[in-house]
């Protein structure tokens, strides 16, 4: 029946539309993206449209029937496995892949491998048009021997798809005013240009950011330069210098979140010991911190601290700028006569640490093979973390004092497995698994900084340090939001969606005796200088953009990687703004200079950056420097 004559191009038309309804279904089965009227939703379903009538469309060169068949084949392949690498990293990590993410060798591996956990066979469906073709190359029969378009039919037709990616950009435009020169995100760009428009602009953007190094002379710094003095904060009198001299620990609470501390779930508690520690009068505890991290997840929040910088809105920085000149934490301290060193049982490439840490100035990396890992002693990504701080505190004990040692923990990641004797509580009750069994793991967590406490005290190191803890990034993700409703006990809007980015942030003092909770406002931003001016070091003349908790200065006003942000009176989501604390909306007028200034920010973080412009800033002096 098939065989019979068909219209000319029947089989580019056929894999023209194949592939464009294809992704459509795979936009709305296979994403979150979310569609809040119809003009969008019109928009999402045009947008694959205009690239494939064109890249399709080149078939019409061809001049043999085998020739174009190949063509088409290739094209739909590679616009499927486009696809479909990002249905698996979204699984994963909640987000579009970014040109970087794929140039990071070593550790594409670990993270294909967790992305790989969560392809099933029937994937293939994902590979549909491409057997649509297939089969339409073997039953279709076009009319003509000759394949070749006249190129006047050939003018048309561009022309009929430069019209469609006008339709698509001019609506894109409507919709999102400015998309392509302010988004910082990436299902923007999706949902307004499509999945493989946004592919092209992102080649566009990285290789921008790669001349942009090649172009920076430095004179950009002026500007930012006056932007951060201007905004910098006198440390307090109180706690400049509190812990001068001490060994400073850093915690890193992997995807450990704020909504879990002095909090039940079905009336178990799931953190007992740094709940104890919220009230201990060693310890300030800082309720309403958040975390400012993108893509590059735990090693963002690594960037924050020790750059207090933004990371990047595209790729994580640890991969794409580990060349970079930086002023960091473990540099300064060190030079203070600190040694400094990181203690993480991972593969030391993950997330480019090796590298990157040269380039921070860590003078020590240990790393998974530092650690021996026995029978038991490893679950979910890796060596738990109860033996993990045990060995680590053993090592802490042999390295040269004054230290600043940082330590990663593991066990709480997705996809939060554990095994039976590490269970302390039972699982939540809802439909999703992930949240279910994240209350055990952050259980599990807490258990074992308890235990890092009573190791240090053991080890005689306790008195002696200083002890920093926060939590890297959310473990819970938008994906899990009814669960998380359910939990709640309320709706995740966009304004609860922001407030669940809160992280944990703990200081603790041995010997402190003033212990309490400090409701300041603050993100990961804030940890450099306020670590540093606690242990006596000025940073007045540092390129930072964070400012020291403590200070009667510091403001209010948290900047997300995303552009979402927090004052004490507004929460600005969903491009909304919201009142703080009711969370309700009130007129855009009242985050408007917000707005500007968050831009502003992340724009002189972004230029930094991508021009390594810290490499013309002499930081003993405050000075800019004018040659490379
Ligand atoms: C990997 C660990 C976890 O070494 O830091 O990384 P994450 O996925 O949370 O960024
Ligand atoms: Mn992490």
């Amino acid at each position: 029946m098939l065989k019979r004559d068909w219209p000319k191009h029947s089989i580019l038309a056929i894999a023209i539309v194949a592939t464009w309804l294809k992704t459509y279904i795979v936009y709305k089965t296979s994403f979150s993206i979310t569609i809040e009227n119809a003009l969008q939703e019109f928009i999402l379903f045009l947008n694959p449209l205009s690239l494939l009538l064109f890249v399709y469309g080149l078939s019409l060169f061809f001049k043999t029937d085998k020739g174009k068949n190949r063509y088409l084949i290739v094209v739909s392949l590679i616009s499927s496995i486009v696809l479909y690498s990002n249905v698996a990293f979204y699984r994963f990590f909640n987000d579009f892949i970014t040109l970087p993410v794929l140039f990071q060798t070593e550790n594409f591996g670990d993270v294909t491998s967790s992305a790989a956990a969560s392809m099933y066979i029937t994937d293939i469906m994902y590979f549909a048009d491409v057997i649509i073709i297939l089969l339409a190359m073997k039953f279709v029969s076009e009319k003509t021997a000759s394949v070749k378009a006249s190129s006047v039919q050939r003018k048309a037709y561009f022309v009929l798809s430069a019209a469609v990616l006008f339709l698509n950009l001019g609506l894109a435009e409507a919709e999102r005013p400015q998309l392509l020169t302010r988004s910082f995100d990436r299902e923007m760009l999706v949902k307004n240009i499509g999945m493989y428009n946004y592919h092209i602009y992102d080649v566009y953007i990285q290789s921008k950011s790669q001349a942009q190094r090649v172009l920076a002379d430095g004179s950009e710094l002026v500007e930012v330069n006056n932007y951060v003095r201007s905004n910098y904060a006198e440390p307090s009198e109180e706690m400049f210098g509190i812990a001068e001299g001490k060994n400073l620990i850093v915690v890193t609470l992997e995807s450990l979140q704020t909504f879990t501390i002095n909090s039940e779930m079905n009336g178990q508690t799931i953190t007992p010991f740094l709940n104890e520690l919220t009230k201990d009068e060693d310890t300030i505890y800082f309720p309403n911190f958040y975390h400012q991290t993108g893509l590059g997840k735990t090693s963002d929040s690594e960037f924050l601290l020790e750059n207090s910088l933004y990371p990047l809105s595209g790729g994580a920085v640890f991969f794409t700028h580990s060349g970079n000149s930086f002023n960091s934490m473990a540099e300064k301290v060190g030079n203070e006569g600190y040694f400094t060193n990181v203690q993480h049982a991972n593969t030391k490439s993950f997330w480019n640490r090796d590298i990157m840490y040269e380039s921070l100035g860590v003078d020590n990396f240990q790393d998974i093979q530092s650690y021996t890992v026995e029978e038991g002693q490893a679950v979910n990504w890796g060596m738990k973390d109860i033996p993990f701080f045990e060995q680590s505190v053993d090592l802490m004990a042999e390295m040269p004092q004054p230290f600043y040692n940082r330590l990663l923990t593991l066990t709480n990641h997705h996809p939060f497995t554990l095994d039976e004797e590490d269970k302390f509580i039972s699982e939540f009750d809802s439909n999703s698994g992930t949240l279910n069994r994240y209350f055990q793991t952050a259980r599990y967590l807490d258990e074992a900084v308890k235990e890092l406490f009573d190791d240090l005290k053991e080890r005689g190191l306790y008195e002696d340090s200083v002890i920093v803890m926060y939590g890297d990034h959310y473990g819970i993700s938008e994906n899990h939001n009814e669960a998380m409703a359910q939990y709640l006990g309320k709706e995740i809007t966009p304004y609860e969606s922001a407030q669940l980015q809160k992280v944990p942030f703990f200081v603790h003092i041995p010997g402190y005796g003033e212990g309490h909770v400090d409701e300041e406002i603050g993100g990961q931003i804030d940890m450099r200088p306020t670590i540093l001016h606690m242990l006596g070091i000025d940073s007045s003349d540092d390129l930072q953009f964070g400012g020291d908790l403590f200070s009667e200065e510091h403001e209010e006003f948290v900047i997300f990687r995303d552009g979402r942000f927090v004052t004490e009176d507004y929460v600005y989501a969903g491009n909304v703004c919201h009142d703080n604390g009711t969370g309700e909306e009130v007129a855009i007028e009242h985050c408007q200079p917000y707005i500007e200034q968050a831009l502003t920010e992340l724009g002189y973080s972004e230029s930094i950056i991508n021009g390594d412009l810290l490499r013309f800033y002499d930081e003993k002096t405050g000075q800019l420097v004018t040659k490379d």
